[in-house]
């Protein structure tokens, strides 16, 4: 595969308008409907989404709304050339899931969460995407003792069956992380996916997606974590970004923190042939807050530049002496040869 045959996606909420906990937005909202046009000029083609991404206000709308919504949106996207990745039902927003999605302690609430899961798979076909996304932004606790979490996982497995039932041809990818907002979150590894894949009635369509910052705040290598993927056949997709220590969830831009480790990323997948399916690189990285202008896109093209000079750095790497040294279990050696490679120094 070419680095040029790459193909990137990003969701919409990556051009933001640089609100934090802490503070107001300091840049003009940019319209929604206008980021469409901005993806191929910067080299991207597919398009993440969450499901009121597609259709805003959705709680509120009756299916021949929200499908005529959806109908809008297919068309946008057909007439800029752009494939829409996935579709990721929202539930850390409402009401309603305050104290999670499928494993919260109310049954209205679980309620809740099930009938959107069913729109938001309504809404994925409707814009001709097939793969669902689930980022379980709430299944976890902040009071240990206020779930039982063993019941908890059994709630998501059957969410997870319900939704392969329901639409018989859709992919669910599980996106793990170990915290924020939740204090301890049930699915914190691509381990816990895997195994959740492998329990549900039919794991060929149940697969990860792994966010490199979230493998780093639950203290692995995102490398590792891929290749553990890779290794089961489970990596639908990827999204590259970087963080700076055990902090909350930063979406810095790939190799901004730690080039080496975004090194064996991209060296990790790489061996693997990610992408030749069909797969996106995708990144979820977010402006700095001190960006100016509208839109801000360049945290983006040069994330999607970076990848691709550390492919080039992979394709360089010198696979004789990388035997060799193996071989000769010389990693001193070996350490000191991927750094100057990195460096560009002989
Ligand atoms: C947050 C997640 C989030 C998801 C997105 C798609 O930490 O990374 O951005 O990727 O909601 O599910
Ligand atoms: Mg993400």
């Amino acid at each position: 595969m070419s680095s040029s045959s790459y193909r990137f996606s990003f969701g919409p909420w990556n051009i933001s308008e640089g609100s934090d906990p802490f503070g107001v937005d300091v840049r003009p909202v940019f319209p929604h409907e206008s980021k469409f046009a901005l993806y191929r000029p910067l080299g991207f083609e597919g398009v993440q989404f969450h499901d009121d991404d597609v259709v805003p206000g959705m709680d509120d709308l009756s299916p021949s709304q929200i499908a005529a919504n959806a109908e809008e949106v297919r068309g946008m996207l057909h007439n800029q050339g752009l494939t829409p990745e996935f579709v990721a039902p929202r539930l850390w927003f409402a009401q309603e899931t305050t104290d999670g999605a499928y494993t919260s302690n109310c049954a209205s609430d679980r309620a809740y969460a099930w009938d959107r899961t069913k729109k938001c798979i309504d809404i994925a076909r409707a814009i001709n995407s097939k793969a669902i996304v689930l980022w379980l932004a709430r299944e976890g606790s902040y009071i240990r003792e206020s779930k039982d979490a063993r019941l908890a996982y059994q709630r998501i497995l059957d969410t997870i069956n319900a939704m392969l039932d329901y639409d018989k041809e859709i992919e669910i990818w599980i996106e793990p992380k170990p915290n924020e907002p939740t204090d301890q979150a049930y699915v914190p590894t691509i381990g816990h996916a895997v195994a959740l894949s492998f329990a549900s009635k039919d794991h060929s369509r149940v697969k990860g997606l792994i966010e490199s910052a979230h493998a780093l705040l639950a203290g692995l290598d995102p490398s590792d974590e891929m290749a553990f993927a890779l290794a089961h056949d489970k990596l639908a997709s990827v999204h590259l970004n970087d963080q700076n220590g055990l902090k909350y969830d930063q979406d810095k831009n790939f190799g901004g923190a730690n080039l080496r480790a975004a090194f064996n990323q991209v060296r990790v997948l790489e061996e693997a042939g990610f992408g030749s399916r069909g797969e996106f690189v995708g990144l979820d990285v977010k402006a700095i807050r001190t960006q100016r202008g509208c839109p801000v896109t360049d945290h983006l093209r040069n994330s999607r530049e970076l990848f691709l000079h550390l492919v080039d750095k992979a394709r360089s790497f010198d696979k004789t002496l990388l035997q060799k040294l193996r071989d000769e279990r010389d990693y001193e050696a070996l350490e000191l040869y991927t750094l100057k490679h990195l460096m560009g120094v002989r």
